[in-house]
C-alpha cells in the first residue's frame, strides 16, 4: 500500500510502499541506511544484506542523491529515528537514477541556491518554509470566510496606479498602456459596496528598484475591505487575523518550526489587542533612540527595524502624515495634516507586515487628493462613482504574505518565503 511519510505512524508493523527520492545515504558494509523523502517527510530505510535480494542490496549502495525510488518495507517504531519510525526495507524499485545533484548536504552560497530554486525547494528548510506559507494563507482565508467576508478576485491588468506611480510595471495592452496591479484595494472598495465585507488574495507587482530583505517585485497580499467601518474597525480585524494565523501555525506546523529552529516564545505570547502608537509617538521614540528622522518623513527600513525591536508583540503605528500616504487615505478630522492610516509592524526587528486605513469617502475631497498626487482623474472615474452612488465610510488593509511568513519562520529575507521569488536581479528560474 502506498502511504505518505507524514502518516507513517498509522502503519506500525505493516508493510507499506513509499514513493519518493533518495535524500541521503550511508553504509556500514552489511547495512545500508537510505534516507527517503516524499515531500511530506523523511524516513530512514534500513537495507540489510541477506534480508533483501542481492541486486536490491547492491542497488541501495549505488543510488545517487535525488534518485527517484519506490521502496517497500515494514514500518518499525524507533525512538532514535528522526520521525520516530524507520522502514525495514524489503524491496527498492529504481524509477530514475539521478545525475550528479548540484545541491549537496554541504552548504552553498545564496546566489548558487537562488539560481537552482527549482531544486532548492526540495531541501528540508525550504520545504518547511513553504509548508508554513500554505498554512498562513489557508488560516487567513478560513478566518475571513468565517467572519463573513466574501472572496472577490481583483484584476491584474489595471488602468491606474493604487500605490503611487514610481513602482508601476507598464505593459502594452493592445497599444494602450496598462499596469500590473500593485494592490486589489480599489476594486475591493467597489466590491464592499456590493457585498458588505470582502477580501481578495492575489499577486501584486511593484517595480522596487532597491535591493532590500523586505522587497520583492512580485508578492502576495490578502486584502479585506469593510463597508460602514472606520480605522479602528479595520485595526481590530487586522489584529485578530494575525493572532489567528500565528496560533494556527503553532498548532499545525510545529515540526516545521522546529526544523527552522524558530524560537517560538514571542509567537506563543501573542494576544489581542496589540499595542497602538501614533506616528507622532513613533517619531518621538526614534528620536530618543538617536535615529535620524524628522516629523513628516516616512520610515525607512532602519527606522522600522528599530521600532520593531522595541516591541515583543506585533503593534500598530497609526495616523501618518497625509503627504507621505496614498491618495485614497481619509484625512484625520482632528488634524488635517494627518491621515486615518495605519501599519502593523512585526516585532523582533521584522517591521511592516500590514498597511491599511480608512478611505476618503467624500467625492470632492477625493478629487482634490487625486489632483494633489498628480494622478489622471479620467482613469479614476469609475472609482469616483463609488463616492457618487451611496458612499459610506469604509476601511480595509493588506497583509503581505511573504513578510508575514518570513517573520513567523524567523528567516532573514523574504526571498525564501515565496516559491519562486522575483526581484530586481532575479527572473530565473
Ligand atoms: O503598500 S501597502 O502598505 N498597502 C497597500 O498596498 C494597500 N493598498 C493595502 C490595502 O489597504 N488593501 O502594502 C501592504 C503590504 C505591506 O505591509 C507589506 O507587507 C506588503 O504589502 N508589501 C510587500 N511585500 C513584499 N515586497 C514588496 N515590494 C511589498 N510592498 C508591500
Amino acid at each position: 500500500m502506498w502511504v505518505r511519510i507524514e502518516d507513517i505512524g498509522e502503519y506500525e508493523g505493516k508493510e507499506v510502499e513509499i514513493r519518493g527520492w533518495l535524500f541521503n545515504s550511508r553504509s556500514s558494509g552489511k547495512i545500508h541506511f537510505i534516507l527517503i523523502r516524499d515531500g511530506t517527510g523523511i524516513i530512514q530505510g534500513v537495507v540489510v544484506k541477506g534480508e533483501v535480494p542481492d541486486d536490491v542490496f547492491e542497488l541501495a549502495d549505488e543510488l545517487t542523491q535525488e534518485s527517484s525510488i519506490i521502496v517497500r518495507g515494514i514500518v518499525r517504531k524507533d525512538p532514535r529515528a528522526p520521525g520516530g519510525y524507520e522502514l525495514g526495507v524489503k524491496d527498492i524499485k529504481l524509477v530514475h537514477l539521478s545525475e550528479s545533484y548540484p545541491i549537496t548536504p554541504k552548504s552553498h552560497g545564496v546566489a548558487f541556491l537562488m539560481e537552482r530554486r527549482h531544486l532548492w525547494i526540495r531541501s528540508r528548510k525550504q520545504n518547511a518554509i513553504l509548508r508554513i506559507r500554505a498554512e498562513v494563507v489557508n488560516a487567513a482565508r478560513e478566518f475571513l470566510n468565517k467572519e463573513g467576508f466574501l472572496l472577490v478576485d481583483a484584476p491584474i491588468f489595471t488602468p491606474s496606479a493604487c500605490e503611487g506611480t514610481t513602482t508601476l510595471f507598464e505593459v502594452d495592452y493592445f497599444g494602450r498602456p496598462a499596469y500590473l496591479s500593485q494592490s486589489g484595494q480599489l476594486y475591493m472598495e467597489a466590491a464592499c459596496m456590493a457585498f458588505g465585507k470582502v477580501y481578495c488574495l492575489g499577486p501584486c507587482f511593484r517595480a522596487e528598484k532597491s535591493k532590500t530583505r523586505r522587497h520583492l517585485t512580485e508578492f502576495w497580499q490578502i486584502e479585506p475591505e469593510i463597508a460602514y467601518a472606520d480605522i479602528n474597525d479595520a485595526m481590530e480585524v487586522a489584529e485578530r487575523l494575525v493572532a489567528c494565523v500565528v496560533e494556527r501555525v503553532l498548532e499545525r506546523r510545529k515540526r516545521e518550526l522546529e526544523m527552522l529552529e524558530r524560537n517560538t516564545e514571542v509567537l506563543e505570547k501573542i494576544k489581542v489587542p496589540f499595542p497602538r502608537i501614533s506616528y507622532d509617538e513613533a517619531v518621538k521614540i526614534l528620536k530618543e533612540k538617536g535615529m535620524d528622522i524628522e516629523w513628516g518623513e516616512d520610515f525607512g527600513a532602519p527606522h522600522e527595524t528599530e521600532l520593531a525591536n522595541s516591541f515583543s508583540s506585533p503593534f500598530f503605528v497609526h495616523r501618518y502624515p497625509k503627504k507621505i500616504k496614498a491618495f485614497y487615505m481619509k484625512e484625520d478630522p482632528d488634524n488635517p495634516e494627518l491621515s486615518l492610516s495605519f501599519d502593523m509592524l512585526a516585532p523582533e526587528g521584522y517591521g511592516e507586515i500590514i498597511g491599511g486605513g480608512q478611505r476618503e469617502e467624500r467625492l470632492e475631497k477625493l478629487k482634490e487628493s487625486i489632483k494633489r498626487h498628480n494622478l489622471p482623474e479620467s482613469a479614476f472615474e469609475w472609482y469616483l462613482d463609488l463616492r457618487r452612488y451611496g458612499t459610506v465610510p469604509h476601511a480595509g488593509f493588506g497583509l503581505g504574505i511573504e513578510r508575514t511568513v518570513a517573520w513567523i519562520c524567523g528567516i532573514h529575507h523574504v526571498r525564501e518565503a515565496i516559491p519562486f521569488p522575483r526581484m530586481l536581479d532575479t527572473l530565473y528560474p
